[in-house]
């Protein structure tokens, strides 16, 4: 069956995809978020990176969401993808994201905010200073290292690549150690700010690991299955987290590079993250919502200038498109 392509203003009439962006629930695009509260009420802004690609705006973006602050974004471009905005630069001179404005204070560092946010607003069941949590802090931070000594450096033997991996399992098997200590899904009894924490990484390491390296973390440790299907039961988190595709190609300039193993599994991954069939691959479990076509479509109208013109076609050829 042949299909008669539709215009651009065709296209508009087949969607009315919308979302509260400010009251609604957590999304990506929202420069202001109320949560029902008074605007006069916002003390924080947050700035971060403009595609919420960053891990660590990530945990901080995450923990407003769940404490449900009143705050305003502020979105800032990443050097390794454009020219740092000088408005960011007067008030941050690394440059370095995230970075919050509590009662005009500007604070860096995501620990550091989410410290100073805790003393504003309280914290997120424990502290970030409390003793249950911070053995939890640096355990995250040894998995997050053994990632990096794995993936962003190429392995100069078989050999190399096999202890890399050996000592990543390693980590991730007290990290499995330490989510077994407590009934709960999560890594305390209740979620927390250690789930805040271990967030960023473990969805990064989950796409990065598939696609690089051939090694499932959400399928090959049950707890940390358990942790992520929980934390996929959270709209707040839903609304921060992203896919596979999107991971494993904008890691490699935020990272300096990601090296393949070339195992047999690592090459069937890749073909598939890149090319599909995308259903069933072990990033995003909960079903595809029902209006998911309908914001394919938004967005795709939304951009279709950049669309055009990054298509190698004549820019005359592409006013229609085929759905
Ligand atoms: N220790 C910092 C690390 C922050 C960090 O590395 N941020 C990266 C983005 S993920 C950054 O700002 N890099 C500079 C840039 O890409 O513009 C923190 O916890 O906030």
């Amino acid at each position: 069956m042949t299909t008669a392509p539709l215009s651009w203003q065709e296209l508009e009439t087949l969607t009315d995809y919308q979302i509260d962006t400010v009251n609604g629930l957590t999304n990506a695009k929202a420069r202001l978020r109320l949560f029902g509260q008074p605007e006069s009420d916002v003390r924080v802004t947050l700035y971060r990176d403009n595609h919420a690609w960053c891990p660590y705006c990530q945990k901080v973006w995450l923990w407003l969401e769940e404490k449900q602050i009143p705050y305003r974004i502020e979105k800032v471009t990443m050097f390794c993808y454009g020219e740092k905005e000088s408005w960011y630069k007067r008030k941050v001179p690394s440059g370095m994201l995230p970075a919050i404005e509590l009662d005009g204070r500007i604070i860096k560092e995501s620990d550091d905010i989410l410290i100073a946010l805790e003393k504003v607003f309280g914290s997120l069941s424990q502290g970030m200073e409390d003793r249950t949590v911070l053995p939890l802090r640096q355990l995250e931070r040894l998995l997050f290292r053994a990632w990096c000594a794995w993936l962003c450096y190429p392995a100069i033997s078989d050999r190399q690549e096999k202890r890399n991996r050996e000592q990543f399992i390693t980590v991730v098997a007290k990290v499995e150690e330490a989510l077994g200590r407590t009934s709960s899904p999560y890594f305390l009894d209740s979620f927390g700010i250690v789930d805040v924490i271990f967030t960023p990484y473990l969805e990064r390491m989950n796409a990065s690991l598939f696609y690089y390296k051939g090694y499932s973390l959400r399928e090959e440790n049950p707890r940390l299955s358990a942790w992520f299907a929980a934390m996929e039961s959270r709209p707040t988190y839903c609304g921060t987290q992203s896919d596979f595709h999107t991971h494993v190609h904008d890691l490699p300039p935020q990272m300096g590079g990601c090296w393949e193993n070339g195992e047999t599994q690592m090459l069937i991954n890749k073909v598939r993250v890149d090319n599909g069939p995308w259903f069933g691959l072990p990033d995003v479990t909960y079903p595809e919502p029902e209006n998911s076509r309908m914001e394919a479509l938004q967005r795709t109208i939304e951009h279709r200038i950049n669309i055009i013109r990054v298509n190698p076609l004549d820019d005359r050829l592409l006013p229609y498109v085929v759905l």
